[in-house]
């Protein structure tokens, strides 16, 4: 065998050693593809000390009501919950189609997602059940066009230390995982009706560090108006946290753009702390972040995401 096809032979086969211990508890739910593993206990021990450092106010210009931790999670542990939420999630590449005026279009959404979680209306009680948050009683199936999913422990952890610091409350967990410098999110506001107004959203970085920009939305000319502010733009690296609170929403756009480089072939996980008040947001979420598609899971050997296979069933007769 050649030099060159020796080493990838090992490079293949051999994994690296994870940096942490597996937590032998797990999350299950019949909404899961696969059991989640609790957050390893080293972790829920370092996250005592977050946020590692306080957060810092960014709301020098218009409409723009930041806090910026950097980092919130501590940087002994950020790889660490980086290789594990990327081994233990299910993840999908989302597709679906618009249409404008006659042409519809497919949608590829150019990252993987997920999400955990259910709007105010509803929740899970101990058993897992989904019940109505008012009389506990079981919702029926077709209340939901999407079947709803708890937030695993490992995600559920970092809500309540995160609804703790931040002071707001959340009910559902997004998560993005972008491979590499050609997956982004374009410019868009969480601003849909289903948050109420002036939403808080948390939003995690873990992994390779990208390029946060954010911009006013178009302020209409008039006799009012006033000049657009200047653009942000936040390095975001591995356990940092933005608090967008506020007007933030209403008035800026943000987005991840795409990259070149080999920093972002690393890949970069961002988890959002969000709260839907209707079950309107529900539908969406599961609609755009899960889909109808098959899912993906991280394949350490591959070292890429790699399309879950329907689990085989064998009869033997
Ligand atoms: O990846 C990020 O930091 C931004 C994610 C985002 O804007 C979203 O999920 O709405």
């Amino acid at each position: 065998m050649k030099r060159g096809a020796i080493d990838s032979f090992f490079k293949l086969s051999i994994p690296k050693k994870p940096k942490y211990e597996t937590n032998t508890n797990t999350s299950s739910h019949p909404s899961y593809p696969h059991p989640i593993p609790y957050l390893p206990t080293d972790f829920q021990d370092q996250l005592a000390f977050a946020p590692a450092e306080e957060g810092k106010p960014i709301n020098d210009r218009l409409d723009l009501d930041l806090v910026y931790y950097q980092p919130y999670i501590p940087p002994s542990i950020a790889s660490g919950v980086f290789d594990f939420l990327r081994q233990e999630l299910p993840f999908y590449r989302v597709q679906y189609n618009i249409k404008r005026g006659p042409v519809e279009t497919q949608i590829n959404t150019p990252r993987y997602t997920t999400v955990f979680g259910v709007d105010e209306t509803s929740r899970f009680n101990e058993s897992g059940d989904l019940v109505d948050s008012k009389s506990g009683k079981k919702v029926e199936k077709s209340k939901y066009k999407c079947t709803p999913r708890p937030l695993p422990q490992c995600l559920d952890y970092l809500r309540k230390l995160t609804e703790g610091t931040t002071n707001e409350t959340y009910n559902f967990c997004l998560v993005n995982y972008y491979a590499d410098g050609k997956d982004s999110i374009s410019y868009h506001s969480d601003d849909e009706r289903f948050l109420g107004p002036d939403p808080a959203i948390a939003s995690f970085s873990l992994g390779a560090k990208r390029d946060f920009l954010m911009k006013h939305k178009p302020i209409p000319p008039g006799p009012e108006a006033v000049p657009e502010p200047k653009q942000v733009k936040l390095p975001l690296g591995s356990g940092d946290m933005v608090l967008m609170r506020g007007k933030t929403q209403g008035m800026w756009l943000h987005s991840i753009p795409k990259r070149a480089g080999d920093e972002v072939k690393k890949g970069r996980i961002n988890i959002t702390f969000r709260k839907a008040l209707v079950k309107g947001g529900t539908e969406n979420y599961y609609q755009y972040n899960v889909g109808t598609g098959g899912g993906f899971r991280w394949s350490a050997r591959e070292k890429m995401m790699v399309p879950k296979k329907d689990k085989l069933i064998l009869k033997l007769s």
